[in-house]
């Protein structure tokens, strides 16, 4: 099975890669990284399925250079990575763990050696537990704390990486683990989560102010979009869906392109926000280098009028679903992409840095044929080329993920990768939609 689409049919220079997080690959187990909040929340019955975390993990920390192979295997051009926070920072401040800033100095020669290029994130939710007990994402000082921790990864790796992004995803940072409480610390408290959706931002402001000093002129944010569709055409559940595209799709990128919040979220958030948020909202409008937009589905609500605000409630959609459950809708992507040039950012340049689905894999007579993820992939890139065509200044598409890897709060039980991983042990193998694309990537 062909993807049908490819190289050729995007602009010149176009990036294709793959993109992975250091907590769901590498083991934090392994070479001197200190405990995050992740650890304690997956320890904490309930929480994670199966109670796994990612001290093993796909073991990347030793197995880092087969992962390289497979993604310049694959005509991949970037490889887009994150740093654990507490692998280089076992406190989270303090003294820097040595054999922590090697490892990533090595995977970073290991990419350019093989003509990769590296798109560094700072932050893909590895909190150190010493800060998490002082409070995490809901402490003011958690932006001073980044700000350290940009400088120290800057200034060992900042010489190398094409991008560097400051955060992954702030909404799931902020609201899916302070307000849904679905992802560690597990919290479900409007407070906390006003707090956190704040911190996230200004943290990102001042990594950015930290890294801008330096002279880097490559920096971006990484933010999540979901299509939020209204469940009837009712006045109260087309306000239902506004709510949650506020709270999703429009704090995060308003604040940083015009320096407000949406008033549809500030509405139920206000009460509970941290004592003057308004003075920071200059430093968080602070110029971006490009952004990146993870995408994967859509979702349907309908108005709650018993529930508290912001009185949402979920309703299961009719399209097919990948096995997160999870409505497989294209057309978001395009959607989103040409919505983010025309009312955001105009010409800055965009990449779609997470694109990708879980299903049912298995391996069968060594082979792992997933033609589910193929026709995922292809219709996606297909979305791509439409908002390219439609005039957006999209440089790359990153499909998450190269691995089978630790999916949070599922443990091992979703798979994502383009590489099937054996939990027992560790073998890669590489899958049909893996081929399917170096096909398509292929390059005379
Ligand atoms: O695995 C996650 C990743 O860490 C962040 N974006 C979404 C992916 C799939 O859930």
């Amino acid at each position: 099975m062909t993807l049908g689409i490819g190289r050729q049919d995007f602009p010149d220079g176009f990036l294709f890669g793959a993109a992975t997080s250091a907590y769901q690959i590498e083991g934090s187990s392994f070479g001197g990284a200190g405990p995050c909040h992740w650890d304690s929340f997956a320890a904490t019955p309930g929480n994670v399925l199966g109670a796994e975390d990612g001290g093993r993990a796909c073991d990347h920390f030793h197995r880092w250079e087969e992962d390289l192979d497979l993604v310049a295997g694959a005509w991949l051009d970037a490889y887009r990575f994150s740093v654990n926070w507490a692998r280089v920072l076992p406190e989270g401040t303090g003294p820097a763990n040595p054999e922590g800033l090697d490892f990533y100095d090595r995977l970073v020669d290991g990419m350019l050696a093989r003509g990769l290029r590296p798109f560094l994130t700072l932050y893909h939710w590895d909190m150190p537990s010493a800060l998490a007990m002082r409070g995490g994402w809901t402490n003011r000082d958690v932006a001073g704390w980044f700000a350290d921790y940009a400088r120290l990864v800057h200034a060992r790796l900042g010489d190398r990486v094409e991008t560097t992004a400051t955060i992954n995803e702030p909404w799931c940072v902020a609201w899916l683990s302070h307000f849904l409480g679905a992802h560690a610390p597990g919290l479900r408290d409007i407070r906390a989560a006003a707090h956190a959706m704040h911190h996230v931002l200004l943290a990102h402001a001042a990594g950015i102010e930290a890294l801008r000093a330096e002279g880097d002129a490559t920096l971006g944010i990484v933010l999540n979009f979901e299509h939020a569709a209204p469940a009837s055409d009712t006045p109260a559940d087309n306000a239902a869906a506004a709510r949650a595209d506020a709270i999703y799709n429009r704090w995060f990128i308003e604040a940083l392109t015009r320096g407000t919040y949406p008033e549809e979220a500030l509405s139920g958030l206000l009460p509970h926000m941290p004592q003057g948020w308004e003075a920071d909202m200059d430093r968080i409008r602070a110029p971006l280098d490009w952004l990146g937009v993870n995408y994967y589905t859509r979702h349907i609500y309908r108005d709650d009028p018993g529930a508290p605000w912001p009185g949402l409630a979920d309703v299961e959609g009719p399209l097919p679903k990948t096995s997160m459950g999870w409505e497989i809708y294209p057309e978001g992507l395009t959607g989103f992409l040409t919505r983010l040039a025309r009312d955001h950012v105009g010409s800055l340049p965009i990449y779609v840095t997470e694109n990708g689905a879980s299903f049912d894999d298995r391996l069968e007579g060594g082979a792992v044929d997933d033609p589910g993820r193929i026709a995922f992939l292809a219709a996606h890139l297909a979305a791509t080329r439409d908002a390219v065509a439609a005039g957006v200044n999209l440089r790359g598409f990153f499909y998450w993920s190269l691995l089978d890897n630790y999916e949070w709060a599922f443990g091992y039980a979703r798979r994502f990768g383009l590489v099937h991983v054996d939990r027992r042990t560790l073998n890669r193998v590489p899958k049909a939609s893996y081929h399917a694309l170096t096909a398509a990537l292929a390059k005379a």
